[in-house]
């Protein structure tokens, strides 16, 4: 595996005779002793980007190693986008491994976040996929929070593999450059990162000088999912979308008959119900509408371009077709119909993977929430308490 003839920055076997394949470097490098590939270069230095898919089947006979040479699974998950971060049928990989579920990416979290409640809610959520988790640690690979601990698992993992897997985007590689830095492993190439899902190709081999002995760790590529923001926006609308700094909660006092227009992504439709604060959980640069419910169907009309800007012209085509979930604050008696998401009384979060979030309070509401129609909208029990509390923590009121 520590060969010399793949490129260490996405694992793709090199090669000098097809430009357009992945691991092309011209002849005249292949002398060099650490080389990236012509990919790689041009993603750090001149962030072009040409996305590779690793098919289910490629990316299926490279996890199968997990199987074949159990150890410890790191299992990265986008804390903004769980349900784009859910590996299918990673299970039966993982069976004899130990999983321990690294929630990635928490510098975006906003302040004042029940880490123990997300925790949970992921966990159930994992677990539902039969992945059995062992530990959830939360981390961002990016700043560095949390990487001490982690980096105590894998130190003790003199005897048994380290792997690194996740959907693509999680931030695998990010995470490995992170591991390498703090154990003093100067790398002549890190391993590459960018913005946009389908970097790393192969696995990849990283030898740790741990304090009880060497540890093997494998960088392995992500899976590419469609059915995700990420996958579905060019780079100039994630640049907006994907949020970069910690969330600033924008809490809005709504009425009845008022909607919410998050971009030109999701639409919340407030219907029936008392005023009161909602409080959204995206992006900061995410551009965010207000106008009357008897107003709206005009504003998606005509101002896509100037009002809600995001989805681009060139990304609109797969934003068209919404799928639309009521939303009803339930009494103790009463059920969620088909189709629809009820809100507990005590408030809940409701979840639009890989965007954000929006908390309603628990006071009476009905409305409609429109999203795309490959995307799931989830309810889940708010992970910020009181929501006035927060009003004077940071939140803009609007
Ligand atoms: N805010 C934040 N962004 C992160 C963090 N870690 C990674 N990212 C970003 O997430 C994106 C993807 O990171 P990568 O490390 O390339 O992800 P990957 O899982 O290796 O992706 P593939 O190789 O495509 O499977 C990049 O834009 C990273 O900068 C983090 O801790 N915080
Ligand atoms: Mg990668
Ligand atoms: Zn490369
Ligand atoms: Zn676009």
């Amino acid at each position: 595996m520590a060969d010399e003839r793949v490129c260490r920055g996405c694992g793709a076997a090199l090669q000098t005779t097809d430009e357009a394949k992945p691991g092309f470097v011209p002849a005249s490098a292949m002398e060099k002793e650490n080389i990236l590939c012509r990919r790689c270069f041009r993603i750090r230095h001149y962030g072009e980007f040409m996305p590779v898919a690793v098919t289910e089947a490629d990316y299926q006979a490279q996890v199968a190693r997990i199987f074949d040479q159990p150890g410890l699974v790191l299992y990265v998950i986008d804390v903004f986008d769980l349900a784009g971060s859910l590996v299918p049928n990673l299970a039966r990989f993982v069976l004899s491994s130990d999983v321990v579920v690294v929630v990635n990416k928490v510098d975006l979290l906003p302040e004042g976040v029940s880490y123990e409640g997300l925790g949970d809610w992921i966990r159930s959520r994992v677990e539902k996929t039969r992945v059995p988790v062992d530990d959830v640690l939360f981390v961002s690979a990016a700043r560095g929070h949390g990487m001490d601990e982690l980096l105590q698992l894998v130190f003790d993992r003199v005897d048994s593999p380290v792997y690194v897997v996740g959907m693509a985007n999680t931030g695998k590689s990010t995470l490995l450059n992170g591991i390498a830095a703090r154990a003093d492993r100067t790398l002549a190439e890190p391993y590459t990162v960018s913005r946009q899902p389908g970097t790393t190709l192969a696995l990849s081999e990283l030898i740790l000088d741990g304090p009880r002995g060497p540890v093997h760790v494998f960088d392995t590529p992500g899976l590419m999912y469609e059915a995700r923001v990420v996958e579905k926006l060019c780079s100039d609308c994630l640049t907006t979308v994907i949020p970069r700094n910690r969330l600033r909660p924008k809490v809005y006092q709504l009425n009845p008959e008022q909607t919410l227009f998050l971009a030109g992504i999701a639409r919340l439709d407030f219907v029936r119900g008392d005023r009161q604060p909602v409080v959204l959980y995206v992006s900061n640069e995410l551009p965010i509408h207000r106008t009357k419910l008897s107003r709206a169907d005009d504003i998606w009309e005509r101002h896509r371009d100037d009002l809600l800007q995001v989805p681009c012209e060139k990304c609109r085509p797969t934003f068209e077709r919404w799928r639309q979930y009521r939303l009803k604050r339930l009494r103790r008696d009463e059920k969620a119909a088909p189709g629809s998401i009820a809100v507990s009384g005590r408030g809940s979060d409701i979840v639009i993977p890989g965007l954000g979030w929006i908390t309603l309070s628990g006071a009476a509401f009905e409305g409609v929430l429109s999203i795309p129609d490959w995307l799931h909208a989830v309810a889940r029990p708010r992970l910020i308490g009181d929501i006035s509390r927060r009003v004077g923590q940071g939140g803009d009121v609007l």
